[in-house]
C-alpha cells in the first residue's frame, strides 16, 4: 500500500455533524479559540491511523499489534546487545498527558536503561524553565493566577503574541486595560497583541536582554527601585548593578533598534506602577541567550519588588497542551519525577525506591533534543522511539536531522497521523487522540486538570501509556509496568513527585473531578495548592531570589552575504508543525501554505512583489515560500511561520547553535538573504 492509500478515508465511515461547546473552566472560562473549535475535525478525520504499520520492502504495510510489539522488543534487544543500552533513544512531547510523560521517563530509565531521553519541550520551555529555577527556585509558568492579571497596573508582554497563540486568555488583558493598566508589547512585529498595547517597542530580534537592562538602568536612574524588597528578599543586587555601570543608554537603545525615548517611557510606566507583571514567551526565549534574556527581565521584576503580591509577578506563557506538566515528571534528559534531578543522589535513591529498582541501575543524564539528533546522525543512537513529536519539521537545521533519521537502524513513531517523521519510520504505532484518552494536564498557572475520555478508541488505536506497558512487558519488565488505568499511573506519579518541587501528592482524580483543578505544589489531600507564589519566600533553601549580573552580548551574525534577520513563529489557525491543523479543513482553508512577512522597503530593495515565490537562504540551507508584504514588520527582519514541512519549512534555514545554560536552539535569529524565484525572460 502507498502512503496515500493508507491515508485515505476509511471505507464506509459515516461523517456526522457536530456542535462544539466550550466547557467553563477557571482558566479559559469556557472560551474556545478557532483551533479548539475545530479540533474535532482532525480527531474525527479519515486520515487517522487505525492500525500499526510496518515497513516491508521499503513500503509501510498494516500489521498486528503482536507483531509490532514483538518486533520492537527484538530489534531493541539486538541493538542493545551489539552497541549497549544507550543506543536506544526516546523522544517525547509536551502534548502527552502527565501520566504518559511520567511513564515515558520511567520507560527509558527502567525498561530500556538508556540515558538518552529528551522531548520537544526543550525547544519550547527550557529557557524560561531554567531561568525560573535559578532565579526563583521553582519553575512554574505563572507565579500568579490568571485571575490576577486584571489587577496589574502595568503589563509587559515580551516576545509573546497572546492574541494569536493564547487567544482564550486575551479577555484577562482586555479586562486589565479596562481597569486602567498600561500595556507594553516588545516584538519586532506589530502583532495582533501589539494592537491592544499602549506602547510597542519594535525590538531588533535577539536584543531582549540588552533592552531589559536598558529599562532597568532608566528605572534605577529615576530612583524607582524597591530597596526594602531587594534587601530582604534577594541577593546579588550589588554585583548586578556593577554590570550595568558601563551601559550607555543611547548606544544600547541603538543596538536594540528602539528609540531611547520609547524605552524610557516603558521603563517609567513599569517602574512607577504600583503593581506590574512581566511575561515572556518564545520571542525572548528561543535564542542562544534565552536563559539569560529571561533572567534580565527577572532582574527588572526583582529590583522593583513586583512579585509575590496581587497584581504582580512573572509569567512564562506556556506552549503546548501540556507544556507545563510535560516538563515536570522526567521526560527531560536530566530529570526525575516531581522536578527531581537525575544527578542528585538523594533524588535518585527516592525515585528508585518508588520504582522498586536499585538506584545504581538508573542511568545518568543524557543530552538535549537537538543534541540527540546529532547523536543519531553520528550513529551513537541507532534506534529511536518518537512519541508525540514531529522532529524532522520542528528541529533547527532539519537537513542534519533528516539525514540522521535516515541512518537509523530502527525508527518507531507513535502518532495519530502519518506525520513527516512517521513517513520515515520502520514502524508506526496508532494512538488515541485527546477525545479518547483519559489523563491529567497541567496548565500555565500550575493548575492540574483532568481530561476524561470523550469517546471510545477508534480502530486499533491504543493509549500511549498502554503501548509503553506492552513494550516493557515484552522486554521482560512487566512487573514495573502494571497499570490498568491512567489513574493507576497518576497515583504512582503522586508518590514519585512527593516532596519534590512539583509536588502532586495531595492531588487525586477525585479531587480533580470535584474541584475542577488543583494547583501544585500540593503536598497533602487537604492542601489547597498555591495560586499566588512567593508571598513570603522564594523556593531556594535560603528563601531568597537571585539576581544575575552576567551580561548578554546579544546577537549579530549579519554579514553582507546574509544581511537580513530571519525570525519565525505562529499564526492563529495552525498548530506547530501542522500535522493536526492541516487535517482540519476549516483551519487549513484559512492558511493553505507558508509565507514570509517582509517590509515594503525590503521588498523593493530585493525586487519582490506581493504574493510571489521567494527563496530564503542561510548558511544552513534554504526554503521556498510566498511573499506577504506588510509594513508591520521591521525593515531588517523577515518573519516566517513554522507550521509547514518539506520545502516550505523555515527550519531548513534555522541554526543549530544552542544556549549554553538550557540547550535551547537560537530559532528566532538566523542571518539570511532573500531572492524572488522569477523565471528570467
Ligand atoms: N495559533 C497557535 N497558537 C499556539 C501555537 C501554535 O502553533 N499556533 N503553539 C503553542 C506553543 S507550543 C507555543 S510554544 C506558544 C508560543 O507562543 P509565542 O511565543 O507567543 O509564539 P511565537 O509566534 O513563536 O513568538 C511570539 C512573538 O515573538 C516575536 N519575536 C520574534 N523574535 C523576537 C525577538 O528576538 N524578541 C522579541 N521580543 N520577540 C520576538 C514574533 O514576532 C512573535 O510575534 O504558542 C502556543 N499556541
Ligand atoms: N523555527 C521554529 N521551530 C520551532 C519553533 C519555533 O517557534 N520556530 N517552536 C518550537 C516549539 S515551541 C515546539 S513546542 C516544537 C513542537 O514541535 P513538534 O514536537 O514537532 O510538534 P507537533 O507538530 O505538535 O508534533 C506533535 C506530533 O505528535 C502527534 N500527537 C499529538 N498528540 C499526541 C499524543 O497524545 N500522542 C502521540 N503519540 N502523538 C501525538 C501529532 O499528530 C504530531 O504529529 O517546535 C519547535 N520548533
Ligand atoms: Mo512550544
Amino acid at each position: 500500500m502507498t502512503v496515500e492509500e493508507l491515508a485515505a478515508p476509511v471505507a464506509g465511515q459515516r461523517r456526522g455533524e457536530y456542535t462544539v461547546q466550550g466547557v467553563p473552566n477557571e482558566a479559559s472560562q469556557g472560551r474556545l479559540c478557532v483551533k479548539g473549535m475545530n479540533a474535532h475535525q482532525h480527531a474525527l478525520s479519515g486520515q487517522r491511523l487505525m492500525h500499526p504499520l510496518i515497513r516491508r520492502n521499503g513500503e509501510l504495510e498494516p500489521c498486528s499489534w503482536e507483531e509490532a510489539i514483538q518486533t520492537i522488543a527484538e530489534r531493541f534487544q539486538d541493538l542493545r546487545d551489539l552497541y549497549g543500552a544507550d543506543t536506544v533513544g526516546v523522544y517525547g512531547g509536551g502534548s502527552l498527558t502527565n501520566e504518559t510523560a511520567y511513564l515515558l521517563g520511567k520507560f527509558a530509565r527502567v525498561a530500556l536503561g538508556t540515558k538518552y531521553i529528551d522531548y520537544n519541550g526543550r525547544f519550547c520551555m527550557s529557557a524560561a524553565a531554567s531561568a525560573g529555577s535559578k532565579v526563583l527556585g521553582m519553575d512554574r509558568g505563572l507565579t500568579f493566577r490568571l485571575s490576577d492579571i486584571p489587577k496589574a497596573g502595568c503589563i509587559v508582554l515580551a516576545g509573546t503574541n497572546i492574541a494569536e497563540c493564547q487567544p482564550t486568555l486575551l479577555p484577562y488583558f482586555n479586562q486589565a486595560k479596562e481597569n486602567g493598566a498600561f500595556i507594553i508589547v516588545i516584538d519586532p512585529r506589530k502583532t495582533a497583541t501589539a494592537a491592544i498595547a499602549d506602547l510597542h517597542l519594535q525590538v531588533k530580534p535577539g536584543m531582549d536582554a540588552l533592552l531589559a537592562d536598558t529599562m532597568l538602568k532608566v528605572i534605577m536612574d529615576a530612583g524607582l527601585i524597591d530597596p526594602h524588597f531587594i534587601g530582604e528578599r534577594t541577593h546579588g543586587y550589588e554585583q548586578m548593578i556593577q554590570g550595568l555601570a558601563d551601559l550607555q543608554l543611547e548606544q544600547a537603545a541603538q543596538a536594540c533598534g528602539v528609540d531611547l525615548a520609547l524605552i524610557c517611557q516603558a521603563a517609567m510606566a513599569y517602574g512607577e506602577a504600583e503593581t506590574g507583571m512581566i511575561m515572556t514567551a518564545r520571542g525572548v526565549e528561543q535564542q542562544t541567550d534565552g536563559h539569560m534574556a529571561v533572567r534580565h527581565f527577572l532582574n527588572l521584576v526583582l529590583a522593583t519588588g513586583k512579585i509575590g503580591r496581587e497584581g504582580c509577578g512573572y509569567g512564562a506563557i506556556t506552549g503546548q497542551g501540556n507544556g507545563q506538566g510535560g516538563r515536570e515528571h522526567g521526560q527531560k534528559a536530566d530529570q526525575l519525577p516531581g522536578y527531581r534531578s537525575i544527578e542528585n543522589e538523594a533524588d535518585r535513591a527516592y525515585v528508585a525506591s518508588v520504582w522498586g529498582v536499585d538506584p545504581a541501575s538508573l542511568p545518568g543524564k543524557g543530552v538535549s533534543a537537538y543534541e540527540m539528533m546529532e547523536k543519531v546522525h553520528d550513529q551513537e543512537i541507532r534506534a529511536l522511539l518518537v512519541m508525540g513529536s514531529n522532529p524532522v519539521v520542528s528541529n533547527p537545521n532539519v537537513r542534519l536531522v533528516e539525514e540522521g533519521l535516515r541512518k537509523l537502524d530502527f525508527l518507531i513513531v507513535a502518532d495519530m497521523f502519518l506525520s513527516e517523521t512517521a513517513r520515515m519510520a520502520d514502524l508506526v504505532l496508532p494512538v488515541t487522540s485527546y477525545m479518547e484518552n483519559e489523563g491529567t494536564l497541567t496548565n500555565l498557572e500550575g493548575r492540574v486538570l483532568l481530561r476524561e475520555q470523550g469517546r471510545p478508541a477508534p480502530g486499533e488505536t491504543l493509549d500511549d501509556w498502554d503501548i509503553l506497558c506492552r513494550i516493557a512487558a515484552q522486554l521482560g519488565k512487566a512487573s514495573y509496568f502494571k497499570y490498568d488505568t491512567a489513574e493507576d499511573i497518576f497515583n504512582e506519579l503522586r508518590v514519585a513527585s512527593r516532596g519534590g518541587v512539583a509536588d502532586y501528592y495531595g492531588i487525586t482524580y477525585e479531587r480533580l473531578r470535584n474541584e475542577k483543578g488543583v494547583y501544585w505544589p500540593c503536598s497533602a489531600l487537604e492542601d489547597q495548592g498555591e495560586g499566588l507564589l512567593f508571598g513570603e519566600r522564594f523556593a531556594h533553601p535560603d528563601g531568597k531570589a537571585a539576581f544575575t549580573f552576567e551580561s548578554s552580548p546579544g546577537w549579530n551574525d549579519i554579514s553582507s552575504e546574509f544581511p537580513l534577520i530571519l525570525t519565525n513563529g505562529r499564526v492563529l489557525p495552525h498548530y506547530l508543525t501542522g500535522v493536526q491543523t492541516h487535517r482540519s479543513p476549516a483551519l487549513a482553508a484559512r492558511e493553505l501554505e507558508n509565507f514570509v512577512e517582509l517590509h515594503p522597503a525590503t521588498a523593493a530593495r530585493y525586487r519582490i512583489h506581493d504574493g510571489e515565490w521567494v527563496e530564503i537562504q542561510s548558511t544552513y540551507g534554504s526554503f521556498t515560500v510566498r511573499s506577504r508584504i506588510k509594513d508591520s514588520i521591521r525593515e531588517d527582519t523577515l518573519f516566517v511561520p513554522m507550521h509547514w514541512g518539506g520545502i516550505q519549512n523555515v527550519n531548513r534555514a534555522t541554526r543549530p547553535e544552542l544556549d549554553p545554560f538550557c540547550r535551547m536552539p537560537g530559532f528566532k535569529t538566523a542571518a539570511v538573504t532573500i531572492r524572488p524565484l522569477r523565471l528570467a525572460r
